[in-house]
């Protein structure tokens, strides 16, 4: 590094991904594999969905990063990963084919209308701190992970064309 370019400052960051609509996991997998900077993937996970009207189950999972991206530009990253999979937003917190989460990102706090890091409701779903604990269990009590809300089951490694590292500690 040249003496006045900016030191690049990484941050281990988490994303929550999640589809339920079309062939699930194969969303997920093109989900990950349009990310840089993937460190981990936790297992894939089947859970029960979480508010909005009756829908399917969804698949779900969490992606550690290693990133010099910001909260905001993660989000973009998420919006570009959303719209790759063909997601239109017809219906609040209805059926999608990819949804993105960012949830943490280094200790960064991030309060806008349009982004809030941490996630605001990451404490409370178990179809985020299941697959959060399997890849930072320093994280997640298991006390939370009990007093969280909705049913998950774990289904083993995601296939992916191209295999990063997997944890495979199972809820
Ligand atoms: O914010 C994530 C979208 N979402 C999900 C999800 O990914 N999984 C489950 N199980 N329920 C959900 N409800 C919403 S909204």
């Amino acid at each position: 590094m040249s003496p006045s370019s900016p030191r690049r400052v990484l941050r281990r960051a988490f994303l929550g991904i999640g589809s339920n609509v079309g062939d699930r996991e194969r969303m997920l997998a093109d989900g990950v594999d349009r990310l840089t900077g993937v460190v981990a993937v936790s297992p894939l996970y089947e859970t029960d969905p979480l508010g909005g009207p009756p829908q399917p189950q969804f698949l779900n999972l969490v992606v550690e990063l290693s990133t010099p991206l910001t909260p905001r530009q993660l989000l973009a990253t998420a919006h570009r990963l959303e719209a790759a999979a063909g997601r239109t937003r017809t219906q609040r917190w209805g059926p999608r084919t990819l949804d993105v989460d960012v949830l943490l990102v280094g200790g960064l706090r991030v309060d806008d209308p349009d982004l809030v890091v941490p996630h605001p409701r990451m404490w409370e779903r178990r179809f985020v701190l299941a697959p959060l604990a399997d890849l930072a269990p320093e994280l997640v009590s298991e006390q939370l992970l009990d007093s969280s809300e909705g049913r998950v089951s774990v289904m083993g490694p995601l296939q992916r064309a191209h295999q990063g590292r997997h944890s495979n500690r199972s809820w």
